[in-house]
């Protein structure tokens, strides 16, 4: 029989130095709420849980009830365990401080409950997509300067993602472990360790419906991407961030979601989504940028800042950047 391995073995056994239980326990905080949510979310059409909760969050998007409970869920269990001093989540305007009387830790977390929500109601993958800090100043922690670190300060980060089964995939700065949660049991059991990403490439990622609002560099890449000096692929486009990542990650590729003319910073968030990705695929031998530099050493400004993104092979990602720097002072 080959050796089964739960998350929680993986973890304890694959711990980064520094970490003494706070943080492996609070990988396993997560791990749970995921566990929750994948419950939830497969329960989703029983329950009547699909629709809209009624409110808008900060990105004036409509919430949707399983955004809500994704996000009450990994506020609940991470609130009160000493592990964190402060949290932000997508669904949140502003920072979430750890509540009286509960202790305050060391680490920070940073969150997107639920993406890819306009998925859910129409029964396609969505996911969701964690990162870990380290406090700036034990004394002083808590602070939203503990927040808005670049990613790569990130100790941590990693994505669930809800589909045809349930996966979390991590890294700690030491590769990129996936883990498929086998229902029967309740656990998370290691099945891809050390990914990396394939080369050649097998996929481009875009929602092409916006060529007309991207500006030349990005159409030149488009193009470029179908035309016979790229490598051979094909084009894949789901429109959950999580399921296009992990799909690229597996078979190679590049997902991008530029700017656009009368929208220069895009759509994806630099500190939920673009953040803790770059440090995966980094992880897993690829590249992230926003066309100019490594998305890894942008300079986060605000909670909810945008940024435009190009994450995968880093071939793919680097000929991205040649067309911006081409394009640039014409
Ligand atoms: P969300 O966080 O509100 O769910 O939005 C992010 C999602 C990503 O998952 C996905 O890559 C993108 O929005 C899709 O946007 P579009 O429909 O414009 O292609
Ligand atoms: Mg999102």
């Amino acid at each position: 029989m080959s050796k089964i391995v739960t998350i929680e073995r993986f973890i304890f056994e694959h711990q980064p130095d520094y970490a003494r239980g706070e943080f492996t326990n609070l990988l396993y905080d997560i791990a749970l709420s995921a566990k929750i949510i994948s419950q939830k979310t497969n329960r989703a059409g029983l329950t009547e849980i699909l629709g809209q909760a009624g409110s808008v969050n900060i990105q004036g998007e409509d919430q949707q009830k399983l955004d809500v409970y994704a996000d009450e869920i990994i506020f609940k269990l991470n609130d009160h365990t000493g592990r964190l001093c402060v949290m932000a989540s997508e669904e949140r305007e502003d920072i979430i401080g750890i509540p009286e009387p509960y202790k305050k830790g060391s680490y920070v977390l940073v969150y997107d409950p639920l993406d890819g929500s306009s998925n859910i109601d129409v029964n396609v993958s969505i996911g969701t997509i964690f990162g870990i800090y380290r406090c700036r100043e034990y004394d002083k922690r808590g602070r939203i300067e503990d927040i808005l670190q670049p990613a790569r300060r990130l100790v941590g980060a990693g994505y669930v993602l809800y589909g045809s089964s349930t996966m979390l995939v991590y890294t700690t700065g030491t590769g990129v472990h996936g883990f498929t949660l086998n229902p029967e049991l309740g656990e998370f059991l290691l099945s891809h360790e050390n990914m990396v990403l394939p080369d050649p490439p097998s996929y481009f990622s875009v929602n092409h419906a916006y060529y007309s609002k991207w500006e030349k560099p990005v159409q030149a890449y488009t193009d470029w991407l179908q035309g016979p000096e790229s490598p051979k692929m094909s084009s894949r486009y789901i429109g959950s961030l999580v399921a296009d990542f992990h799909r690229n990650l597996l078979r190679g590729g590049v997902f991008y979601y530029p700017g656009e003319i009368n929208k220069p910073e895009g759509k994806i968030r630099l500190l939920y989504e673009a953040g803790p990705l770059a440090l995966l695929i980094d992880q897993a031998g690829g590249y992230a940028s926003n066309g100019c530099k490594p998305i890894l050493d942008v300079e986060i400004e605000s909670l909810h800042q945008r940024t435009p993104f190009f994450i995968g092979n880093r071939s793919l990602v680097h000929q991205a950047e040649m067309f911006f720097q081409q394009y640039s002072g014409k």
